[in-house]
């Protein structure tokens, strides 16, 4: 039961390597975070060529925000958005992950070469399960209270970090009832679905609690409002050394992914948070 390697598509880490930092690539129109900007295939592609100038682990294809009180978005448009920038970067060296909860987009993505499926909704929609049993796909269940349009309306749990360990729990359940193998599991508490900010910063002071057997955790807190409440209303471009010092303490407590915007400023900051760790400088400069 026990891994000692994150199996991610066509790629291996081992668990004990320094964090893994994910790169955020929205092929969305209306993200709350880059106004847009990266809309568009080739936006899209020079943003990727960026974070792999920078150091980027992995990168996380998204077509459908979702940003609190977003809808969903048609599969068909889901599907004219993701799959060019998968077909194009699929030979880029790097784990091409996809952002979705829907079972047609998972096996379209892992067709065109997706290494790792990122399911806001924990693999619950029916079909995603079988989705993605068969293969070498990574897959990372997150904890969400309730759907992204309605999830900050009042976000209420009796204990927090109880209820998002059960539920992680059951996801790996149902993953192991359908055959996968450990290795291909990352949990994720879903900061900012359906959490207050003061859920969040008690799930992130326990993050290590909230493993299941050991499985590695993903963190995602760049930009979120969270940061912001923190920071006393600053925007989202306003929250960089905040995301960065929020990546930093996830990885401290445990996290093995940490999901980011700004990849340059957080590829430097865990890389000299583990050559601290390790007491070596030149842990720095390994993969
Ligand atoms: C898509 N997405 C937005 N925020 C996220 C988070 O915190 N974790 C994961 N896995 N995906 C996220």
């Amino acid at each position: 039961m026990f891994t000692q390697y994150f199996q991610c598509g066509r790629y291996r880490f081992a668990l004990d390597r320094r964090p893994l930092v994910m790169g955020i690539l929205n092929v969305t129109p209306d993200s709350f975070s880059d106004g847009g900007q990266h809309a568009g295939r080739d936006a899209a592609l020079r943003h990727a060529e960026r974070m792999i100038d920078e150091g980027v682990d992995i990168i996380d294809i998204g077509g459908e925000s979702s940003r609190p009180g977003s809808a969903s978005l048609p599969l068909s448009e889901e599907l004219d958005r993701v799959l060019p920038v998968i077909e194009a970067l699929r030979d880029c060296g790097k784990p091409l992950s996809i952002d979705t909860y829907k079972p047609d987009t998972m096996r379209a993505a892992l067709a065109a070469g997706a290494d790792l499926i990122n399911d806001i909704w924990g693999f619950r929609m029916p079909g995603a399960i079988e989705a993605v049993a068969g293969g070498q796909a990574g897959l990372c269940a997150m904890h969400m209270q309730r759907d992204p349009q309605t999830m900050q309306e009042a976000p209420h749990y009796q204990d927090v970090v109880g209820e998002v360990h059960a539920f992680l729990a059951d996801r790996v359940t149902a993953l192991r009832a359908a055959g996968i193998e450990d290795s291909r599991i990352v949990l994720d508490p879903g900061f900012g679905f359906g959490k207050t900010p003061d859920h969040n910063l008690r799930l992130l002071g326990e993050l290590p609690r909230l493993s299941v057997d050991g499985l590695p955790l993903l963190a995602g807190l760049s930009r979120k409002s969270t940061l912001g409440a923190i920071l006393g209303g600053r925007p989202p471009a306003g929250r960089i050394a905040a995301s960065v010092a929020a990546a930093v303490c996830a990885a401290e407590r445990g996290a093995y992914i940490v999901r980011v915007h700004d990849v340059a400023d957080t590829v430097n900051a865990i890389r000299t948070w583990w050559a601290i760790r390790q007491q070596r400088a030149d842990a720095a400069l390994q993969p």
